[in-house]
Formats: C-alpha cells, sequence, structure tokens
C-alpha cells in the first residue's frame, strides 16, 4: 500500500494584515519566536493610517511622545519628536525609522491587497489570496487592518463627473497639492475635516466648506519641542508610560475624580477655562467624571464650549451653524483645532450648512445646491476634498471576503453587530487574531496596540510551546465578552449619537442602525481581564 503523502508544508506560520502599527510590531513579536512570518501591506510603503492620510494638516491629537512604541529603549533613546502634536509626515518618517532599525522590511510584501482569506479545517490553516490572485497558505491569521481604514465617499449623484481635482482624505496624493488661488471645497467636519479645512484656509483663493453636523471641537495649543524639552521627555519616558497603563483610555489625561457639582459654579469655570487652555484631550479625557454620563454636566459643559465658538466667531449667524445641537461635548469624537474657528472670519471662507440647503449633486464643474429655506445655489471649485470619513470598524473586515469553519462569512457572523472573544477572536474562525478588532479598548491606540501584541503574542508562544496547532473561541466565551462590551455602552450619552462610534455611516448600506462595536470600558481593567486569562492557561479558549 503507497504511504499517504506528506501534508503540503504551509508557506508561513503567520501572515500579518496590514504594515501599520500594529502589524509592524507583531512582526517583530512574532520573529522573535522564531516564526515564518509575512505581512501583506497594500500600500507602496510602511505607516497604515499614516501612510494613506496625507491630507493637508493631517496629525496627532495625541501628545506625540505618548504615541510612539514604548517596548524598545533603544528606540526611545534615538528618536527625537519635534512637535507635541506631530503633522503626518513626521509621524510616517518616524514609521518608516522603526521599520528600518529592526529591519522589518525583508518580511513586508507590499501592493499586496487582500481579497480572501479562507480557513481550511483539514489543514487548519488560513488560504489568503491578492487581489491579483496569488495566494498563501499560513497557521495563523493576524488582522491588523486597523478600526478606520476603510474610506467612504458621500453618496452624492454626480461624484464621478467632476473634471477638477477631487479626492478622499484617506486616499490623498503623494504629490504635494497647492491651493493657492483655488477654488475649494471640502465636504465633512470631523476631526479629518476639522484639520483640513483650517489648513487650506491659509492659502486657498476661496474655501467653502459643506457642514451637515458641526462638531464640538477644541483647542489643540500644539508647539515645538525644544532639544532641551526633548531631554526632559525622555528622562520622564519611565514615568510617562506608566501613567499610560493607568489612565482610563491610555492617554496623558484621565477623568478628574469630581463630579461637576460637587463644586462651586466658580470652581467649574475656572477649571474649564484651564482645560481649555491645555494642551491636547484635556477638556474631552481629563473633565469632570460625570460629563459623558450625566446629562445636566453634559449640558453645562456644552453650554461653556459654545460660548467659547461665539467668543471667537464674529459673524454670530455663522457660530449659531457651528455650534452643535443634536448632541453634547464629548459625546462624538472631539477634533483638536488650532484656530479652526476664526477660519469662518476669513473672507476667503464660506459656511454652506447643507441641512439648509443640501448638496443636490457633484457636476462636472462644482457642487450643486438645493434650497428648502432659501434658494440653492451653484458653486464652481477647482478642487473638492471629501473628509467624508470611513466605514469604522467593521468596515476594513467587510471588505475582505473572510470565511471560517464551514466557509461561515465574518460578514454574515457579524450581522447585527460584531460579536468577539475579548476583541481577538470570533467563534468559528480559528487561528484568526485580530489586532485593533471590534470590542477592544482603542484609547491612545499605540499603547492599546502594544498591549494587543503582546497578549496575541503570548498565546501563540503558548500554543508552540505545548504543539498546539488550533486556537478558537468558545460560544460562551464570545457571548459573555460581547454581553460585556454592550452592558459597558449602557448609560453612556455617546451611544445615543450617530457617528462612527455608534456604528452609523449613512454611506454604507446596512449601517443605519446603531451597535456597539466599541469597548468602552477602562483600558487596565481590559488588561485585567485578559491577563486571567494568560494565568489560566488559556482555559477559555479551545486548544487543539
Ligand atoms: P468622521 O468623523 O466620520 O466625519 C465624517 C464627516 O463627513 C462628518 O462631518 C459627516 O457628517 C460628513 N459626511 C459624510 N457623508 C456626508 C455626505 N454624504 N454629505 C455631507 N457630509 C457628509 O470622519 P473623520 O475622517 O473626520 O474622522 C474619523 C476618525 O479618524 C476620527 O474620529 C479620528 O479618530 C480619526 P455627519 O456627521 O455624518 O452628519
Amino acid at each position: 500500500m503507497a504511504a499517504s503523502p506528506e501534508p503540503k508544508a504551509l508557506d508561513y506560520d503567520a501572515i500579518i494584515v496590514g504594515a501599520g502599527i500594529s502589524g509592524l510590531y507583531q512582526l517583530y513579536r512574532l520573529r522573535e519566536l522564531g516564526m515564518r512570518v509575512r505581512v501583506l501591506e497594500a500600500g507602496t510603503g510602511v505607516g497604515g493610517t499614516w501612510y494613506w492620510n496625507r491630507y493637508p494638516g493631517a496629525r496627532f491629537d495625541s501628545e506625540s511622545y505618548s504615541y510612539g512604541y514604548s517596548f524598545s529603549p533603544e528606540l526611545l533613546e534615538e528618536w527625537n519628536w519635534a512637535e507635541h502634536f506631530a503633522p503626518q509626515p513626521e509621524t510616517l518618517r518616524y514609521l518608516n525609522f522603526v521599520a528600518d532599525k529592526f529591519d522589518l522590511r525583508r518580511d513586508i510584501q507590499f501592493k499586496s491587497r487582500v481579497a480572501a482569506a479562507h480557513y481550511r479545517e483539514e489543514t487548519r490553516s488560513w488560504d489568503v489570496t491578492l487581489e491579483d490572485g496569488s495566494r498563501f497558505s499560513t497557521r495563523f491569521l493576524i488582522t491588523a487592518i486597523g478600526p478606520l481604514s476603510a474610506p467612504t465617499m458621500p453618496r452624492i449623484p454626480g461624484v464621478e463627473s467632476f473634471k477638477g481635482q477631487s479626492c478622499h482624505t484617506a486616499r490623498w496624493p503623494h504629490e504635494p497639492v497647492s491651493f493657492e488661488g483655488k477654488r475649494v471645497a471640502v465636504i465633512g467636519t470631523g476631526a479629518t475635516g476639522v484639520q483640513t479645512i483650517q489648513e487650506v484656509a491659509k492659502t486657498a483663493g476661496h474655501l467653502t466648506v459643506f457642514q451637515r453636523t458641526p462638531n464640538w471641537c477644541a483647542p489643540l495649543h500644539n508647539g515645538k519641542i525644544g532639544e532641551e524639552e526633548m531631554r526632559e521627555i525622555r528622562a520622564g519616558y519611565p514615568e510617562m508610560f506608566k501613567r499610560c497603563q493607568e489612565t482610563f483610555a491610555c492617554f496623558l489625561h484621565t477623568p478628574d475624580p469630581r463630579g461637576t457639582f460637587e463644586v462651586t459654579p466658580e470652581e467649574r469655570e475656572a477649571f474649564w477655562e484651564k482645560l481649555y487652555g491645555e494642551k491636547g484631550f484635556g477638556i474631552w479625557q481629563g473633565n469632570f467624571r460625570d460629563i459623558l454620563i450625566d446629562r445636566k454636566a453634559n449640558a453645562l459643559i456644552s453650554d461653556f464650549v459654545a460660548r467659547k465658538i461665539r467668543q471667537r466667531v464674529k459673524d454670530q449667524a455663522v457660530a449659531d451653524k457651528l455650534i452643535p445641537k443634536n448632541h453634547g461635548f464629548g459625546t462624538r469624537r472631539v477634533p483638536l483645532e488650532t484656530k479652526y474657528y476664526e477660519v469662518y472670519n476669513q473672507p476667503n471662507v464660506t459656511l454652506v450648512d447643507i441641512n439648509e440647503t443640501p448638496i443636490e449633486r457633484i457636476t462636472p464643474t462644482g457642487i450643486k445646491t438645493g434650497g428648502i429655506k432659501t434658494s440653492g445655489a451653484e458653486y464652481e471649485f477647482d478642487i473638492i476634498i471629501y473628509a467624508t470619513g470611513f466605514d469604522a470598524i467593521t468596515g476594513s473586515f467587510d471588505r475582505i471576503d473572510i470565511r471560517g469553519a464551514g466557509g461561515l462569512k465574518l460578514k454574515d457572523k457579524w450581522q447585527g453587530g460584531p460579536k468577539t472573544y475579548l476583541g481577538v477572536q470570533v467563534e468559528g474562525f480559528p487561528n484568526m487574531m485580530m489586532l485593533m478588532g471590534p470590542h477592544t479598548a482603542l484609547g491612545n491606540i499605540p499603547r492599546s496596540i502594544e498591549y494587543n501584541v503582546e497578549w496575541v503574542t503570548g498565546l501563540i508562544r503558548h500554543m508552540r510551546e505545548h504543539g498546539l496547532t488550533c486556537v478558537e473561541a468558545r460560544p460562551e466565551g464570545v457571548k459573555s465578552w460581547t454581553d460585556h462590551v454592550k452592558a459597558l455602552g449602557v448609560g453612556l450619552l455617546s451611544n445615543e449619537v450617530d457617528s462612527w462610534m455608534t456604528g452609523i455611516n449613512r454611506n454604507v448600506d446596512g449601517k443605519q442602525v446603531r451597535t456597539v462595536a466599541r469597548y468602552s470600558g477602562s483600558a487596565p481593567a481590559y488588561r485585567e481581564r485578559c491577563d486571567a486569562v494568560t494565568a489560566s492557561g488559556y482555559q477559555e479558549l479551545r486548544l487543539a
């Protein structure tokens, strides 16, 4: 009798999809285990978010030094941040520096967009197919595809007909774009739109902003970092990273233990003035502990920020349009700004409220609005910028044909909202691990990424040490984590508001109903839960 043929060896031990902050670090860690790893990256370079989002004005809203990797003392020693909130080119340089320093590129395959990943039960492995048809097999499939990486264009008729230059902010060209003397439109006023608008307004001949929903923005207070200051920052790294581990969402800022009504009105006002004058997310993440759960507290802080907007914008009719009416401060992602509101005092900037005059269509020469309260208008533009956001959190998964055991599609599995185990695994999708997937702690993202990567690495190390080739979440583990994530969202004012954080995107079919796709508990609690799983020898998982 002929011996049965040797099963074909797998191409790789692990395939990581994406060479952004999480993919790069996961590659570094798995190499340490001596694994054969391949990173498949759609772009032509490393950087993920910071590779794609080259739009004018793109920068951190987290303090640069709190955003960099913390795992390598040498890296911390060698890299100097030039600004408190680094602009995109600096961050991209940083990530390239990391890739070079750790010689990561030799395991990264660029221009390789993953189209499909199918699990094979016989071999406990994944078959990964690129858009160009090439295929690879791997034991582990690790998604490092980012929660905000699937850009969405608005569903407005005529988008394709525009003859000028047009671009989504997350697909910005690599060549510089000049706005000098140009007629420019920006559609969208989220964190991206705000950064874009304040930059484009500096040079555009005329900038017209099309706003559907205003957001509550707060000052960034960026500044350069001098040599001496960088030395101080470096000396303080251990303490700073320790603090990031202790705060609610890994930022330098964490809620003040006091309630809004536990202080006098004067103390309250003074505290808010102080926060409004300080760098970064303090006013959002370091405010009184109840502003995001108590309606009255939230109304007061919203009123404070509204007064600031009124003071900064000269034309009160315009100020009124810029003040959100359908949600309170901090219940959506707070865009941080540098003279954003003052932009609307410039003669070369016009704000169009598309609730009053909705965009009817994009024309070959510009944008045509219709009128409800006032008559519509026809605008001519040289450039249209779409700052219209992303199919967030699950969108990057939906764009890949991911099928688990028995051919089950992940997209079908997640109908009605994602269901995960610790945000890392999905029942029925063995050996697939998600970095920054749904239901993980996001917050100051590189801090969360480092933890996520280390946890996944620990699990894989455990499997290799015990000769295990298959790991899968159990249904009861998924149910309990998903229920927990949902319970954490109860009572949060942000969960009563439409935004990418509640899974809403009016430009995507099936994303019209709010879902809980985001873990809203504290990062320390998340880590504690995951650490307990490790300590128990991963008993909650099905290992074979
Ligand atoms: P966001 O925050 O989702 O913002 C998208 C913006 O685009 C928002 O103002 C939308 O208005 C607007 N939008 C989307 N579709 C349309 C149409 N069809 N017409 C007019 N306006 C539209 O995305 P960002 O890129 O700014 O930020 C995403 C995250 O990336 C950010 O929170 C940071 O964490 C990094 P809407 O509010 O839906 O009325």
